[in-house]
């Protein structure tokens, strides 16, 4: 998300980073790109004119132009108050309600309350320890049902049957009976999705709110749809109590204005970002750490929490202890090493997160490609256990059958043997030369990887 908003305003930051001195001509240059990048983004009006004198109120003033490097301090400025705006800190989902906790989604059609409510059950289940069952009150479409039901047994969380042609406040209910009786700690409510001029429709979601109380109404929002992201979330807030936002399909939206608008507008704070389609695609939203990302600054603290999230510690950490014993690292360490790689969303995932990002050319970033990886990945799986674990082994005719094996050419298992060699070297270094040019080496090994060359942030 972002990429074009962050491309232009961290041009813009950048090129004042660097100053000794700043003029007010400078600081209007600047305001006036910035101004011009955010309604690129589609920002809403009103919310560019608010950042934009909050900015300026500050840049003025002491702070930035008697400040000792004023070009950083007015980044800082930009910085603090982007996040200002979209809300400040996380806030996270309020659960503190007699058991079970009700989440209520809301929002239009299409906009991805089935598939977030998937998510959000994963999220609970896995990182907060829940015990979560879901239950669809989406009675027009019969396969609306059978869809939530698909997602509850992949996530694997509790089910609550429904059916076309019933009476959602009933199905309500009964959901609410049978988390009770299962000792469930939250209870995720899918709806159809509605328009909030469709008044019969309204009533219906009105009538489910008064009926489950829920302590959570969230609004699920396409983020695509840009500053209109923000208005329908808006005319939603206004005939249902919200309590929060989740903006969904991040992951195709290059412009990011509705993540900039919704809680300027709505008063309500977004809670978490969908970016795919796949059920671990959720994150919380951090305002702090998406307003550095557009900055490009990169969002390193969500990239080291998902690393943390996904990473096979146990894998981990063996390695870590075979290199620090002085063992030999071999293709089974190195598959295992690809394969967390690929597990954390591949290269391209990781990207969108590492700073400076915005400015690597769309032609380099195109040459990242998972497909390496799982090419890499096939290449080891042709090999025997034994050439595995001594690759030495490897002959002309053995490299032959793993390509064929693998559906490769020979040249592309003599570049694997080739990455392997030098992750081999850093791994000895290692564990003889403690950490002392860990990181140069470390990017070294990286260059010849899937084209990660010159990716790594210069240092
Ligand atoms: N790329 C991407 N696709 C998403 C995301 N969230 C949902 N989708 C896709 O959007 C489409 C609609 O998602 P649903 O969850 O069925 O939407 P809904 O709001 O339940 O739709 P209705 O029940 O028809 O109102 C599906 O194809 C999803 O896979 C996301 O964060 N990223
Ligand atoms: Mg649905």
């Amino acid at each position: 998300m972002f990429e074009s908003l962050s491309q232009r305003l961290s041009e813009t930051v950048n090129r004042l980073r660097g100053r000794g001195r700043l003029t007010e001509e400078n600081i209007r240059e600047t305001l006036r790109e910035v101004r011009i990048a955010l309604l690129e983004a589609d920002v809403a009006l009103p919310v560019v004119k608010a950042l934009i004198e909050r900015v300026k109120v500050r840049a003025v003033g002491q702070e930035v132009l008697k400040s000792l490097s004023p070009g950083q301090a007015l980044v800082k400025v930009v910085s603090d108050e982007l996040t200002t705006l979209m809300g400040a800190a996380n806030t996270e989902l309020n659960l503190a309600a007699q058991p079970p906790a009700i989440v209520l989604m809301a929002g239009l059609q299409g906009a991805g309350k089935t598939t977030t409510v998937g998510k959000l059950a994963r999220f609970l289940k896995e990182r907060k320890k829940k015990r979560v069952m879901v239950v669809s009150c989406d009675v027009y479409r019969p396969a609306a049902i059978e869809q939530l039901r698909t997602l509850a047994a992949q996530v694997d969380v509790s089910f609550f049957p429904s059916e076309a042609g019933q009476d959602p406040v009933a199905i309500a209910k009964a959901a609410v009976a049978a988390a009770r009786r299962e000792v469930i700690d939250v209870l995720l409510v899918d709806t159809a999705g509605r328009l909030h001029v469709d008044e019969a429709m309204m009533g219906e979601i009105k009538a489910l709110h008064g009926a489950l109380d829920p302590i959570e109404t969230l609004f699920v929002v396409d983020s695509m749809t840009g500053q209109d992201a923000a208005n329908v979330a808006k005319a939603f807030a206004d005939a249902l109590p919200l309590t929060g936002v989740v903006l969904t399909k991040t992951d195709g939206d290059a412009r990011g204005g509705a993540a900039l608008s919704v809680r300027y507008i709505t008063g309500r704070p977004i809670k978490f970002l969908g970016a795919g389609e796949k059920s671990d695609a959720l994150e919380p939203f951090h305002p702090d750490r998406v307003a550095q990302r557009i900055l490009g600054m990169g969002d390193v603290l969500s990239l080291v929490e998902e690393v943390e999230r996904k990473v096979d510690q146990e894998k981990a950490q063996k390695l870590a202890e075979k290199v620090i014993k002085g063992k030999r690292f071999d293709l089974n360490d190195m598959r295992d090493q690809l394969e967390q790689m690929s597990n954390m969303g591949g290269l391209a995932g990781l990207m969108d997160k590492l700073p400076g990002m915005s400015s690597i050319p769309d032609s380099v970033k195109s040459k990242v490609n998972d497909n390496e990886l799982k090419r890499m990945v096939a290449i080891i799986g042709s090999m025997t256990k034994k050439e595995r674990r001594h690759p030495d082994l490897l002959n002309g005719s053995r490299k032959a059958r793993v390509a064929r094996g693998s559906g490769t050419q020979p040249a592309d298992v003599n570049r694997l043997l080739k990455q392997f060699m030098q992750m081999e070297k850093m791994m000895s270094k290692l564990s003889k030369g403690g950490s002392k040019g860990l990181l140069r080496q470390m990017r070294g090994a990286m260059k010849g990887m899937g084209g990660m060359g010159g990716m790594m942030p210069p240092r």
